[in-house]
Parts: structure tokens; C-alpha cells; sequence
């Protein structure tokens, strides 16, 4: 039976630190799936079919790295496939509370496990949103995403100038 763990988030767009935890997941467990969760409250700047894309395509080196979307439960996810463990990035305590909270609801809703990678130093001040913010005002962000990645990200953000 192969080992399965799924890194979930919403991935607009994947940047380095979330690499670098699938990256870790994928050497510890068989098949990684990545879960690109759809929110609809929140619009993103990259529709779902384009981080997925994005997604696989830096992840496809490791190998073992399945990327789909999913609308719903993370816990329905896990069930559908048989996958016993979320592993989730730390960046800081102030992710803890909340991310805390998350695996105590997922485990209590299925049994499922969430296990913690503390996030390697270099991204520990990194998320998509600042990211987002730091490019729009013509901030450098070219250090902290996959090079695919930050092309996306200029060309998005020319579009919307336009
Ligand atoms: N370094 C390391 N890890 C990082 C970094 C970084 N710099 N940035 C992000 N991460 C990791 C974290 O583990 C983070 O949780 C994950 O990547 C995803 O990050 P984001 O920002 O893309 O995604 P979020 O925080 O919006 O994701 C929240 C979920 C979508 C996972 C959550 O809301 C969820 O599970 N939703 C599904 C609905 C559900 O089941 N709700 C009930 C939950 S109890």
C-alpha cells in the first residue's frame, strides 16, 4: 500500500516556501498530492486551472506529485483517496493557533493527521499575498518564486494595468 500525504492551500500562486514543503513531503511519503482548494468568497489573481498548472510544472522534478483542485472539505478529499496525512508548513507561531485549530477539526471530523514541517528560514516571512502586494507596487520578488512562476506573476499584473 503506498504512503499518502496531501499539502493543501489555495496556491495564488505557489511560491517558494510552499515548494520547499512539498519538496520535504515528497521525499517522506510515496504519492504527494497537492490540493488546490476553491474558494469562492476569495477571487484570486490566477484561476484554479492556472496554478494547477503552475504547480505541476515546478513539482514535476520530484516525481511523485499529484495536483488537483477541490471544492469542499479538505477531510472529503483525504477520504476519497485514502490519504491518512495533511502536512502543513510553520512558518511562525502566529500560524499555529489557527493551523492548530485546523487539525483538531480535521481529526475530529475523520481521523485524519496533520503533521508539521517547520518551514525552512529563508521563506519563514513568505505567503502568496505578500508576494502579490510587493510585485504590484514593483517591489523585486524574483528570489522568492519558482522562475515560471514570476512570469506568470509579471505578466498577470501588466494585464491588469492595462
Ligand atoms: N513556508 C512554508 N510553508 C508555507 C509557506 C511558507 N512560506 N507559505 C505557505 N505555506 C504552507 C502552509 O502550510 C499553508 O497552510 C499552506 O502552505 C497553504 O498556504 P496558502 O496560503 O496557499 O493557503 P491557505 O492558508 O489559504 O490554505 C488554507 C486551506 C485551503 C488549507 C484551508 O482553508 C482548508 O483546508 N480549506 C478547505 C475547507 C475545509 O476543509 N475547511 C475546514 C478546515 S478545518
Amino acid at each position: 500500500q503506498l504512503r499518502r500525504a496531501v499539502c493543501p492551500g489555495s496556491f495564488d500562486p505557489i511560491t517558494n516556501g510552499h515548494l520547499d514543503i512539498i519538496g520535504r513531503a515528497s521525499k517522506l511519503y510515496d504519492v504527494v498530492h497537492v490540493a488546490v482548494m476553491i474558494n469562492q468568497s476569495k477571487q484570486g489573481l490566477f484561476t484554479v486551472e492556472e496554478r494547477i498548472e503552475m504547480i505541476r510544472e515546478v513539482t514535476r522534478e520530484y516525481g511523485n506529485v499529484q495536483v488537483e483542485s477541490h471544492h469542499g472539505l479538505l477531510v472529503d478529499f483525504c477520504k476519497q483517496r485514502d490519504i491518512p496525512a495533511i502536512v502543513k508548513g510553520l512558518r511562525a507561531v502566529s500560524d499555529f493557533d489557527y493551523e492548530l485549530q485546523m487539525a483538531q477539526m480535521n481529526n475530529g471530523l475523520s481521523g485524519v493527521e496533520t503533521l508539521f514541517v517547520p518551514t525552512n528560514p529563508t521563506y519563514s516571512f513568505l505567503s502568496s499575498s505578500l508576494v502579490k502586494e510587493v510585485a504590484a507596487w514593483g517591489g523585486d520578488v524574483s528570489h522568492l518564486l519558482p522562475p515560471v512562476v514570476h512570469a506568470a506573476l509579471t505578466r498577470r499584473l501588466a494585464e491588469k494595468r492595462l
